[in-house]
């Protein structure tokens, strides 16, 4: 039976399930600090082996119990971190368990790894983490496409991370709510006037609305669905992705788009003389994604993958998705429900002026997202530091 896991029945499943030696002497904190479940660390503080237990929370905790979640999404998230083992099993988490009743995965413990997002506020550059990310993006996105795999077995998959309740929460908190005046929203009240202003922006809104479509309908890959820089460990050397509750098939540059979004919101909580570590990594994992796919590619069964200009279509849909994706998250962890630490941990007055820039900045990425190659996100940043 489900029950919530407290740090001593962690530990009390650790030893039932083998993962120590016997005379382990174990510790257990629970060190969750996401939106939506537990996560403890356990201890043998005779060795210093650790492992993860992620345990699944029946509701949302960023919200509390009135907002109930399935506990499915910790059966989807060990899927998916399986699957993704498969293809690069070097930017994934070690799955050694999991249990659908409970809603638990355990898993290799990463706190050796800095979460990307702090490490990124602290000033960190992180040198492969565009690489390494550009690879995990398109890795996973050709073997679970149709040019990738069997395209009888890429159905059976998609039946399998179907992913409705975890896929609301992306349809209302970053496609919708943020664009009308819904009470999910939060922000300050200086930034009523523009967020209002954005509410009857029509053209934006069109727009948004054929980018929800899109995450809707387009079938394309196994996503992340999730991949913001809380998503992600980091070092100097390595990156490691974690908590996929969200995977589900979709469009290809949703993943991309995410993460984009998210480095941007890092540059515009700095300095503008800071930023370009944020342009370089968002370039180079462009460059990455696009030259590791077309590499890929060449392994494709599928006819048409030998017609020319094919694989070109395919990128460069990809990148004007990423790039709408992007807006819309930059717009969401600005003004929606979940907002993201590079920007509210600033002191007001530069706080709000990076959050007028976001909105401006997403916007832009929204309307003109076919008209933008990568080089000149870094230009509209730039151009949209000011009201014109
Ligand atoms: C209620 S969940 C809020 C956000 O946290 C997750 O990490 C997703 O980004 C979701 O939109
Ligand atoms: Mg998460």
């Amino acid at each position: 039976m489900y029950e919530p896991l407290t740090e001593q029945n962690a530990v009390a499943l650790a030893i039932r399930l083998g993962l120590f030696q016997e005379d382990a002497l174990l510790s257990c904190q629970e060190i969750g600090d996401g939106n939506l479940n537990l996560v403890f660390r356990i201890v043998n503080e005779r060795t210093n082996d650790s492992i993860i237990i992620k345990q699944a929370l029946p509701y949302a905790k960023v919200v509390g119990e009135s907002w109930p979640l399935t506990l499915k999404r910790a059966t989807i998230e060990s899927q998916a971190l399986r699957t993704f083992a498969s293809y690069v099993p070097q930017y994934v988490p070690k799955v050694y368990y999991s249990d659908e009743t409970l809603a638990i995965t355990v898993m290799e413990d990463l706190s050796h790894l800095q979460i990307a997002r702090r490490g990124l506020i602290e000033g960190k550059t992180f040198p492969k983490l565009s690489e390494h990310i550009g690879e995990f993006v398109a890795k996973t996105a050709f073997y679970t496409s149709d040019f990738g795999m069997n395209q009888q077995q890429k159905k059976k998959l998609v039946q399998q991370f179907t992913n409705p309740e975890l896929c609301k929460i992306t349809e209302d908190l970053v496609f919708t709510d943020p664009f009308f005046d819904h009470d999910t929203n939060s922000f300050e009240t200086e930034l009523r006037a523009d967020v209002e202003r954005l509410w009857q922006d029509d053209e934006l809104k069109r727009e948004a609305a054929k980018l929800k479509r899109l995450f809707l309908t387009k079938a394309d890959v196994l996503l992340h669905g999730d991949l913001h820089t809380g998503s992600i460990f980091a070092s100097d050397d390595d990156t490691k992705v974690i908590d996929p509750e969200f995977a589900f098939y979709g469009p290809i540059g949703f993943d991309l788009g995410q993460f984009f979004a998210n480095l941007l919101l890092n540059a515009l909580s700095r300095h503008e003389s800071e930023r370009e570590p944020l342009f370089t990594h968002i370039e180079k994992t462009w460059d990455v994604f696009v030259r590791t796919f077309t590499t890929c590619w060449q392994e494709s069964n599928e006819p048409y993958a030998r017609v020319s200009f094919v694989l070109d279509d395919i990128v460069s849909d990809a990148l004007v998705e990423a790039i709408g994706f992007a807006g819309c998250e930059v717009i969401r962890r600005t003004i929606g429900l979940a907002h993201v630490a590079d920007l509210d941990e600033l002191p007001l007055e530069r706080r709000l002026e990076a959050k007028r820039h976001a909105l401006r900045l997403g916007r832009e990425l929204i309307v003109q997202r076919e008209h933008l190659p990568i080089h000149a996100i870094k230009r509209l940043v730039e151009q949209t530091a000011h009201v014109n």
